[in-house]
């Protein structure tokens, strides 16, 4: 009794603890993913802060969610940061005045009252709303807000499987590593070696005023997402000309979960969720056909204009493991390859890093080349308890739950050693710790 009592006690620390990180990251109407480094609102990062929130203020998971799709383009695109216009220019580099929504953007629709970037990150969003709900529905239909969100959801899925099916194949493509959200990953390296990088003359580097250069894309890679993003502007937003183009296996699984959670939406709304569904099928289908690695084990990336799929071993990898509709005879081999050598979940490592152990470019501390984050880790966890493997997600919650508290909430981990690097207090580690611990 004495051990369960001080378990439960150092459990409702930790919740008061994260409270605290996403009180203190909370600006009124949406949440920074890091007081410094990331002062304004990033996309995915919202979707999965209001998991967390969800539990102790379901008015601001709500509030959160709405924020962000009150900034969507007429065209459907959700950015990927929304700025905050009492930030000042020089916190964030490229801010505003570099994605310039609002003339560049103007073809596509960007909104005329608030200045976002171009660029958009993984659907995670009506994953996010259809959980925020659950969490409250009384609130959530005394509000109006599945109501509200379902169409602006509805329009970001349309976007992305419209003008983002650059492949022909079913699957949406990402035009640049910010994209997908892990950013300096070594499944980039391929396809951005053929990019020419903006002179390192022409831009300043706001992150490294935060962060340790070693922990931090290198200014080649950054160079590099300058000519991306910038090209991409200068072309107006428009969509299938970039020399970037990769179907990505973890933000098409996140797209499947989410157009699943979508059918759960429409049906709570008394519409049909049937076609919704069965998009997600066919999804999921395009994602086994173009994407999953026999040999590897596990999906792997498709570089659209390089021909082919990449290599590399990047946990995107292994995120369909999320899908429930995941064929029974893939479940089996990605538990496998998360369990063994090149994830070493349970054996080398108590969290999931973000790339293969044995993979040359791999690095304990460089942000998406190796470090473990939570975000993952919590997907993650849901896909081990969802294919049959409780003993393996309890661990994992348990690493997950530990180490969120211990390194005050970090951006990322050493996968080892569970060292903190990059920012503290950082939002979605708060969230998602909040989250597992319920
Ligand atoms: C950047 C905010 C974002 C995350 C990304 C992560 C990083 C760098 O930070 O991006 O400047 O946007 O890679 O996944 O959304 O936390």
């Amino acid at each position: 009794l004495i051990a369960r009592a001080a378990q439960h006690e150092s459990r409702c620390r930790l919740c008061s603890r994260a409270a605290r990180v996403l009180d203190a990251n909370w600006t009124g109407s949406s949440t920074v993913p890091s007081r410094r480094l990331y002062p304004h609102q990033w996309s995915w990062d919202s979707a999965f802060i209001a998991i967390g929130l969800r539990h102790l203020w379901p008015l601001r998971a709500q509030t959160e969610l709405e924020t962000l799709l009150a900034a969507q383009w007429a065209d459907g695109r959700v950015p990927h940061i929304v700025f905050n216009p009492s930030v000042p220019p020089g916190a964030y580099f490229p801010g505003p005045g570099f994605w310039r929504s609002a003339t560049a953007g103007r073809a596509a629709g960007a909104p005329r009252t608030v200045q976002t970037s171009g660029i958009v990150q993984p659907p995670v969003h009506a994953l996010a709303a259809w959980l925020v709900h659950r969490a409250d529905p009384g609130l959530s239909a005394a509000r109006g807000f599945l109501a509200r969100v379902y169409p602006r959801l509805a329009a970001w899925h349309r976007y992305l499987l419209h003008r983002r099916d650059l492949g022909g194949g079913g699957l949406v493509c990402v035009v640049h590593p910010w994209e997908q959200g892990m950013d300096n990953s070594p499944c980039w390296d391929a396809p951005l070696a053929r990019i020419t990088p903006a002179p390192a003359r022409s831009f300043r580097r706001a992150d490294l005023d935060h962060g340790a250069p070693e922990d931090r894309p290198t200014d080649l890679d950054y160079g590099r997402y300058v000519r991306l993003a910038a090209d991409y502007r200068d072309a107006g937003y428009a969509d299938g000309h970039g020399e970037f183009a990769v179907e990505d296996p973890a933000f098409n699984a996140l797209l499947v979960a989410s157009e699943h959670a979508l059918a759960l939406i429409a049906s709570e709304l008394g519409a049909t969720a049937t076609a919704r569904h069965a998009r997600a099928e066919r999804l999921t289908a395009a994602l086994v056909d173009r994407l999953w690695s026999p040999e590897a084990g596990m999906f792997l990336c498709r570089d659209l204009r390089g021909g082919g799929l990449l290599p590399e071993r990047g946990v995107a990898g292994l995120v369909p493991l999320l899908l429930p509709s995941l064929p029974r005879e893939l479940a089996a081999p990605l538990v496998r390859t998360l369990t063994g050598p090149h994830f070493g979940l349970g054996s080398r490592t108590r969290l999931v890093p973000s790339y293969d152990l044995l993979g040359e470019a791999f690095d304990p501390h460089r942000y998406w080349r190796g470090p473990a984050w939570f975000n993952t880790g919590w997907l993650l966890e849901r896909g081990l308890r969802l294919h049959g493997e409780p003993a393996t997600a309890d661990a994992l919650r348990g690493a997950l739950l530990e180490l969120a508290e211990a390194t005050g909430f970090a951006e990322y981990v050493d996968p080892f050693t569970g060292e903190a690097c990059g920012a503290s207090g950082f939002g979605w580690t708060a969230a998602l710790a909040l989250d597992l611990h319920q």
